[in-house]
Parts: C-alpha cells; structure tokens; sequence
C-alpha cells in the first residue's frame, strides 16, 4: 500500500467525469446535501468540449438547445457568438457554468479511476485512482461519456512515424502551427469533416484517406447578436419543453405530413425547407420515414446526393469517392454530419484524396503511410480521425466489478445490454449516463439527453434516502425487458443494418447492438417517467 492509499476519502457519492453530465450530477447530489465529489481525468471542466480541441470542433446542436434547463438566469446571461460556436466557447461556457455554481471546488482533475469495487458487506463502493488514492463511497455515479474513449491503435508502425501524429478526440493544448505543413487526415467522420474544411487553407499539402463516404449537410451558422439571443431568451420554456419532448431532444421535430400521403412537390419543397435550414432538421425533422422506409430513404439520399455531385461540379473521380450509393447505406442510417464548404475542399489544388477502399492504409512508416499498393505517401503531420469505442469504451477501461465479483467490461465483451442505459443489474448504486441503450449522441441532443439522464438518477437517489433505504439495484427482469423493447424498436429501423460506430461495428470484436436508444426522447422520458411515478418497480431498494 503506498502513501497515497493510507488515507480513504469517505463520500455519500462520487461523480467519475466532469463534463456536460459529470458537473450537473455533482450540482444534484451537493444540493441534496450529500457529501459527493468528483473526479476527473483532465485538468478542467468540459468533458468532450476539453479534449476535442481540434480545429474546427464545434457542436451540432444549435446554441439556444446546447444548453444546461436548471438556471434560468445562467441561460440568459451567456450569449452565443453564433448559432453553432467552436469548442472554445463551449469550453469557457462549461467553465462559467461550473465557477457560477463553484463546482470546481468539489471536483478533483488529473485524476483517472482505475478500478471500482463493490463491498457486498457493507454495501458500498470501494474505488481506486491512478495515484492510488481510496474513496469509499455509498453511491456511484459514472458520467464517463459516450463519445471519449478515441480509439489510439488503429494502424501497425503508428510509432515509427517520424512526423507529429494527433489523435483528433486528445488534441493538445499546444499542437504546433499546421500552416505550411504536408498533412494527413484519416477518417471523414462528422471529426474529420470538421478537420479537413478547416485546416484546407492553411496547410500546404494535404491528403485525405477517404473510405465509408457521408451525406453531407451544409451548415448555416449566423452570428448571434444581442437581439438574436433576447429572442431565444423569450421562448426560454416553450424550449425547454420541445426539447424533453420531441425525438431527438431538439427543438424540431417530424411534422411533415406523411410521405404517401404527399405529392412529389410536396416531398421536394419539405426537403428543400429542411436543406435551407441548415442544421440537423433535414435528418431528424423532415421524414421520419427514412429510418424504416428503403425506398423513401434512397429517394430522399438521392435528393441530398444531387446537392452533393452539384457541388462537386459532376467530377465523377469525386462523385464516386464522395457520395454514398445505395449499396453503402441510405441517408440518416449513419450520423449525418454538418459542414461547411466541406466538398468545396476537394476542389482545391492543395487537396488530393486517397481511396481507401481500393488501397487501404497498409501501416505508418517513419516517413509517413504506407498503403497497399506499395506507396509510401510522405507527410509531417498526420491527424487521426478515426472515431471512438462509443458507449462501453469508457465504462470498460474501469475495472467494475459488482456483486459476486462480476466485471463489467467481460459482461461487456460478450453481450452490452443495460437497464434505460441508467444501471446495470448486478452493480447495486451505480448510476451511468450517456450509456449504451439510452437515447445519445446526434440521435438526441446530449444536453437534452444527459440531464434529463442526471434528474432521474438524483430523484432515484431521493426516494431511496427519503425511505430509509440504503441501496437500489435494478432487476434483471426489468433490465431484460428493456434490452427486448430497445432491440424490437431498433430491429425496425435501416440503422440496424448499416456499420457505424451506432452499431459498435468501428470495434474489432465488439458486440453488435444499437447502442443509442431510437424509440425517441419524448417516449424514453415518458417510459423512464412512469417508473419513477410508480416507485421503481422491479428496482431492490433495500
Ligand atoms: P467516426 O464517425 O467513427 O469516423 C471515423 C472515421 O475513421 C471513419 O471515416 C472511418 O471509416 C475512418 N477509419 C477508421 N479506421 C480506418 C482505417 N483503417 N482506414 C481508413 N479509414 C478509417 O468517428 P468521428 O470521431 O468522426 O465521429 C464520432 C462521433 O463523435 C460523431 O458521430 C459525433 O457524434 C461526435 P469507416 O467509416 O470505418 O469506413
């Protein structure tokens, strides 16, 4: 036992993670007047908005829902430069929200927890930092992100590369100057995307390894001004509401009339609305169709592939390389990223892409890449974009283990499943968010998500206290149960049959299962809600 592990911090609760869900979990508990601190691996605030400080970061969710529904005031205060701001604002705004409520105070950074175990004895948790640091805790609460386990191995010889190689999900904080520099992007997800359009001008060469090619979406992102913001600040509670209530957990939602029911200049005009929108509407507001319907959504796919050869000027090299084709997945089946000028980067003189499907990336040599086809492609900085082990990855890098010594990551490893995404049986007093099988990233809004997420655990959390009770542990009749409704609802959709980080399908050897709840945010909260009205039914509160 070292130094370190002498003393043991005694809690009522401990928070793992202080981001968007980690600092408002904390608010929750200290409010209640429990003794909760949390812990966090970086050496501030934010979660996804610290670590993804790559050019170009910036959220997909317009300001005025990316936003915290517990202080009224703090809502008003903060005023968004523009419709969807970067991470740098995203992270000051974390920070004002964390200094308004004096979070930071309560959070301990440049901490990892390394291992959690729960003592069926005395029915609490016994959990271990990288320093070797005890905290002994009756709750649990892992707000680890769904999005924030990068995955950092993907290619052999990453190593031997002599250049600088950034993984986009850890930029560094003093990442050297781009400018000048032969770069290489690998990946086009909604990361790399956001990369590519905007490092385009500034490097001197660039080559992108393209391989599953998007849908692309141009953005709209006006300035905000002062009068943009009072309007929103007006609606404040009819927002709050659409949010909770609508599919996705934004402020749009499916009010088209149904597709059949509607002429093809109908169809075009919705389309042609939602297109000139800018934002996620096209997807998750315009026709709730194209996740069930294949014919509907290759009509619709068509219609956004038609933008897209536009503005490729028909070169059919980048058509090909670009746009998806029904063979590889319908639009919506896969996380449609916004852009801006993301094609036009292409077009430059600067910019060569590289299939990757008929010459795959073969491994990193000291001088750069190596495809299959013997060309060794030279670079002084390559940019991994090459996405995460989304859901379980975060959760699986802990050693959890509950009752009867059971682990979750060997769970994990041969079947994901969890109860509403909010426990797991057999981990009594452990609480996730932005876990598998809840509604998340993009197929809902992760602030809407995320606090709605945080409220049911602290009322959980209540009840139990408020009855005398010590623990709260979910069946497994109740935990089955949702893995089926979540596997029905999902089995219905396109999503289920195209790969994507979704399906688990990035991760050599992970199971496959949708690992965001698709049913929609307005029906998880109701489902989630009536168990809560009801007293937890099928939860041990003992
Ligand atoms: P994604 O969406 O998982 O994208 C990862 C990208 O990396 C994707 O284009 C992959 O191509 C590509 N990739 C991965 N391995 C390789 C190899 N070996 N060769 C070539 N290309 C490769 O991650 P993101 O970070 O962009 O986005 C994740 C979420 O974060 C996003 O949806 C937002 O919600 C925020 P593939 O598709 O596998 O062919």
């Amino acid at each position: 036992m070292n130094a370190a592990a002498d003393k043991v911090t005694v809690l009522d609760a401990m928070v793992i993670g202080a981001g968007v869900a980690g600092m408002y979990q904390l608010y929750n508990l200290r409010k209640m007047g429990l003794k909760v601190r949390a812990y966090e691996t970086a050496t501030g605030v934010g979660g996804t908005w610290y670590w993804n400080r790559y050019p170009g970061a910036r959220f997909d969710s317009q300001a005025e829902i990316y936003q915290y529904w517990f202080d009224e005031e703090m809502y008003k205060s903060w005023k968004p430069s523009e419709r969807f701001p970067a991470q740098p604002e995203t992270e000051e705004w974390l920070n004002y929200v964390a200094d308004r409520h004096e979070l930071k105070k309560d959070i301990q950074f440049s901490t990892r927890i390394k291992s959690a175990h729960y003592d069926e004895e005395t029915n609490r948790w016994n959990v271990v930092t990288d320093s070797g640091e005890l905290i002994n805790t009756q709750f649990l609460l892992a707000c680890c992100g769904m999005l924030s386990a990068p995955i950092e191995n993907r290619f052999k010889g990453q190593e031997t590369f002599q250049g600088e190689t950034y993984l986009t999900g850890k930029w560094p904080k003093d990442a050297k100057s781009l400018t000048g520099k032969r770069v290489a992007v690998i990946g086009t997800g909604a990361t790399g995307i956001q990369v590519i359009q905007t490092i385009a001008p500034e490097v001197s060469s660039m080559k992108v390894f393209c391989r599953t090619p998007q849908y692309a979406i141009p953005m709209k992102n006006p300035k905000y001004s002062e009068q943009d913001w009072a309007y929103w600040c007006e609606r404040y509670d009819e927002t709050k509401d659409k949010v909770m209530n609508s599919f996705a957990g934004f402020d749009y939602d499916f009010t088209a009339k149904p597709w059949h029911e509607s002429t093809e200049e109908e169809r075009l005009a919705v389309l042609e609305k939602h297109w000139e929108e800018g934002s996620l509407s096209l997807w998750l507001a315009s026709y709730s169709e194209i996740f069930f319907d294949e014919d509907i959504a290759e009509e619709v796919s068509e219609f956004v592939r038609n933008k897209m050869r536009q503005r490729l000027g028909n070169d059919e090299k980048l058509c090909n390389l670009l746009i998806p084709t029904k063979n590889d997945y319908t639009f919506g089946t896969h996380r449609v990223p916004l852009e801006s000028n993301y094609l036009e980067v292409y077009l430059q003189d600067n910019v060569e892409p590289v299939d990757c499907r008929t010459t795959p990336i073969q491994e990193f040599v000291p001088e750069g890449i190596k495809t299959e086809d013997g060309t060794i492609h030279e670079f002084d900085v390559i940019i991994l974009a090459t996405g995460f082990d989304a859901g379980s990855g975060a959760l699986s890098r802990i050693d959890f283990r509950g009752r009867d010594n059971r682990s979750l990551k060997d769970q994990w490893q041969q079947e994901i499943t969890t109860a509403m995404g909010l426990q797991v049986h057999g981990y009594p007093n452990l609480f996730t968010t932005g876990a598998p099988l809840a509604p998340s990233a993009a197929l809902c809004n992760m602030t809407t998500c995320l606090q709605y997420q945080v409220d049911w655990i602290t009322n959980c959390i209540d009840f139990a206290l408020k009855n005398g009770k010590k623990t709260i542990e979910v069946s497994k009749e109740v935990e089955n149960a949702w893995v089926k409704h979540h596997d029905e609802v999902a089995s219905k959709t396109l999503v289920v049959k195209t790969d994507s980080w979704y399906m688990g399908s990035n991760v050599e050897g992970k199971p496959r299962r949708l690992l965001s709840y698709i049913g929609g945010v307005g029906d998880y909260h109701n489902r989630c809600d009536e168990i809560a009205e009801k007293g937890y039914p099928g939860f041990k509160i003992d």
